[in-house]
C-alpha cells in the first residue's frame, strides 16, 4: 500500500524553529520528526512513500532522496497550505489503489500503525483525557460511525490521531469545500468514507502531535527514552556515562563530564571537559556542550554551542546557536505555575512547570544573560552582556 506523508506545512505555531527548516525536519532523537512517520509506515508494509511538500520543501527531499529504507519515495508538491484534505489531493495523481496518510508532524505508536495497514479503511485513534479538544469518534461494535469536531459533549474519548487508510475510491473523494476556518479537511473525506465503507479503528497506546516548541521537547523525551546505551564516539576515561547514553561515532565527551540517560550526542558533538548532561537531552550534530555546563531535558540542535560556565534546562536551541560564558536559563517560576509562552502572538500555558527558552538559528547570548523561564528568542536575536532577557526577542 502507498503511504502519503503530509509534510508541506511550516510550522507556524513552533516559530521561531521553522524560520528555516519545517517542522516535518526539526529533530527528534536522530532522526527528524518526519523520519518516525516513515519509519512507522515502512515497518508497517508500505510499499512507496509520497511525500507531500510544500515549506523549504528542499529539505524535506534531500532528506528522503528517491528511496528511503529501500522503499521509494514520490513527490507532490502542494503550493499553498489549503489544508489537508488539499494535500493529499496534490498526491492524488501519484495514487493508485488503497492508500494511507499519516501526519509528518505527529508520532505514532509503530504497532497501531501496523494494525491500521493491515485492515480495511480504517482510523487511528487515542484514548484522551479531554476528547473536546480533538477529533472526536464515535463507534458501535468496531465500526466508525461518526467523526465529529471538538464536540462540547463528547460521545467517547476516542480521539482522531491522524492516520488513516482510505479505499481507492476516496482519491475521487478529495475536492472537498472549505470548512469554517477555512481549510480543505481531511476529516471531512474521512465522513464520507464512513457513508460508504465500514470503517474501523486502531487504538494507539501512545499519540503526540508536534505543534508547538514544547511539543517538541516531549518528542525527544519519548524517542530519546527509547535508546539503548550505545557509546561509539571517544570517551575520555575520567567521563561518567550513566544509562541509556548514546555518543555517535565521531563525537567526543572529554574529563569530567558525566552524562545521565537518556541522552544522545550526536556524531561531530563534543561535551566537555567537566561538564553535566542529563535527561532526555539531545546534543545534536557538531554541537558542543563546554566546560563548567549543565544541560537538562533539552534539544541542542546541529551546531549549537554552549560553551562555558552556563545552565540550560527544558529548552530548544536552534542551529547554530551560541550561548555566551555565565548565560542562564530560568524554567521554573516562583508560584509554580505552569510556564508560559508565546505562540502566534497569545501567551499561552505550556502546561509545563519547567519549561525553559526556544531560541531561533544562529541566535548569540552575551556573557553573563539571564534568559526567563519561556522566553523567546528570534532567529539570528542577540543580547547584550549581563542583559536579562524577560520578553521576547
Ligand atoms: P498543522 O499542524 O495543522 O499545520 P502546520 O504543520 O502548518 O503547523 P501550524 O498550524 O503551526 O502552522 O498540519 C497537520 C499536518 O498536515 C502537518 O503534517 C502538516 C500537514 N499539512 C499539509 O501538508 N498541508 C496543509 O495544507 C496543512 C494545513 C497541513
Amino acid at each position: 500500500m502507498q503511504a502519503v506523508l503530509l509534510a508541506a506545512g511550516e510550522g507556524t505555531r513552533i516559530r521561531p524553529l521553522s524560520a528555516s527548516l519545517p517542522k516535518p525536519m526539526l529533530p527528534v532523537a536522530h532522526r527528524p520528526l518526519v523520519a518516525h512517520a516513515a519509519d512507522a509506515a515502512v515497518d508497517a508494509g508500505a510499499d512507496e512513500l509520497v511525500v507531500v511538500v510544500g515549506y523549504e520543501a528542499e529539505t524535506v527531499r534531500e532528506y528522503f532522496g528517491e528511496e528511503y529504507r529501500g522503499v521509494p519515495v514520490r513527490y507532490a508538491v502542494q503550493d499553498e497550505q489549503a489544508g489537508t484534505a488539499d494535500a493529499v489531493r496534490a498526491a492524488r495523481e501519484h495514487l493508485d489503489g488503497a492508500f494511507a496518510v499519516l501526519n509528518g508532524d505527529n508520532l505514532y505508536d509503530p504497532a497501531a500503525v501496523a494494525e491500521l495497514f493491515a485492515s480495511g479503511p480504517s482510523i487511528a485513534a487515542v484514548r484522551v483525557e479531554r476528547p473536546s479538544n480533538y477529533g472526536v469518534l464515535s463507534a458501535e461494535a468496531g465500526v466508525v460511525t461518526d467523526v465529529e469536531e471538538k464536540p462540547a459533549d463528547p460521545p467517547t474519548n476516542l480521539a482522531n490521531a491522524g492516520a488513516y487508510v482510505f479505499p481507492a475510491e476516496a482519491r475521487e473523494w478529495l475536492d472537498v469545500s472549505a470548512s469554517e476556518r477555512g481549510e480543505r479537511e481531511i476529516t471531512d473525506v474521512v465522513a464520507r468514507t464512513i457513508e460508504e465503507y465500514d470503517v474501523g479503528f486502531a487504538a494507539m497506546d501512545r499519540w503526540l502531535d508536534v505543534g508547538r516548541p514544547w511539543e517538541l521537547l516531549a518528542a525527544n523525551e519519548w524517542k530519546l527514552g527509547e535508546l539503548e546505551r550505545d557509546v561509539r564516539g571517544s570517551v575520555h576515561e575520567d567521563a561518567d556515562l550513566r544509562g541509556d547514553v548514546v555518543v555517535e561515532e565521531g563525537a567526543s565527551i572529554d574529563a569530567g563530564v558525566v552524562i545521565e540517560g537518556p541522552a544522545l550526542v550526536r556524531s561531530g558533538a563534543s561535551v566537555g571537559p567537566n561538564a553535566y548532561v542529563r535527561g532526555a537531552t539531545l546534543v545534536g550534530e557538531d554541537a558542543h556542550v563546554g566546560h563548567g555546563v549543565e544541560v537538562k531535558n533539552s534539544v541542542l540542535m546541529a551546531g549549537a554551542t554552549v560553551g562555558h560556565l552556563s545552565y540550560v534546562g527544558d529548552s530548544v536551541l536552534g542551529r547554530n546557536v551560541n550561548f555566551g560564558a555565565g548565560t542562564n536559563v530560568a524554567n521554573l517560576r516562583h508560584d509554580g505555575e505552569a510556564v508560559r509562552h508565546t505562540v502566534k502572538g497569545e501567551r499561552v500555558s505550556t502546561g509545563r512547570r519547567k519549561f525553559g527558552v526556544v531560541v531561533g538559528d544562529g541566535a548569540k547570548t552575551a556573557i553573563d544573560t539571564s534568559l526567563n523561564a519561556g522566553v523567546t528568542l528570534s532567529e539570528g536575536a542577540t543580547t547584550k552582556p549581563g542583559e536579562v532577557v524577560t520578553r521576547d526577542k
